[in-house]
């Protein structure tokens, strides 16, 4: 299988940074674990090569509202990835899950309508310990996970873009 593999067209996205103007949107409900997602994201994409004056942090109410800033971020077509920050923790009633359901949906959503790389770093914990624990502590930082994802995809979509456009040339060519 090996074999195979190594023979197979692969594509993939580098996570270099340098050049890509970023935007971060990140929610302020739990700001005490999103402040520290933010830190993680932007520390993460200044360490692959993004220029601080490059990225641009946006800030809203709660996880909910996060799918609609990001459309009027994506409007503006200014940027080449949104990454979105944001703290869900599970309460007694069904708000948790109302919200959670729609703020993932809705960030996908951007993402597909736009075509535009659009990445989840929204926590969805059943406690505030779990979500310490994603934000710099235990388990890592989801911030910059959700970072590096942007960097990625952004990267991953102009190599398809540049196959496709090497693709057609050959076929021009030929026929
Ligand atoms: N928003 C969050 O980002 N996290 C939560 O845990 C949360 N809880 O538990 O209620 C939360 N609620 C606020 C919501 O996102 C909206 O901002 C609010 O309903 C106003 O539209």
């Amino acid at each position: 299988m090996a074999e195979v593999l190594a023979k197979v067209q692969a594509i993939e996205g580098s996570l270099d940074a340098a050049g890509l103007r970023l935007a971060i949107v990140v929610s302020r409900f739990n700001s005490f674990i999103t402040e520290r997602l933010l830190e993680g994201a932007v520390d993460a994409l200044v360490r692959s090569g993004a220029r601080s004056e490059d990225i641009t942090v946006v800030r809203c109410p709660g996880a909910f509202e996060i799918p609609m800033v990001v459309g009027q971020v994506l409007s503006a077509k200014s940027y080449d990835a949104v990454i979105t920050l944001g703290c869900l923790i599970r309460g007694d009633t069904v708000h948790f899950d109302l919200i959670a359901a729609e703020c993932t949906r809705g960030v996908s959503q951007m993402a597909l309508a736009f075509e535009v790389p659009v990445t989840f770093g929204v926590l969805t914990t059943d406690t505030l310990e779990q979500a310490i624990n994603r934000a710099g502590a235990k388990a890592g930082n989801k911030g910059a996970e959700a970072a590096m994802a942007a960097v990625e995809q952004v990267r991953l979509y102009r190599e398809i873009a540049a196959r496709g456009a090497a693709d057609a040339q050959t076929e021009a060519a030929s026929g």
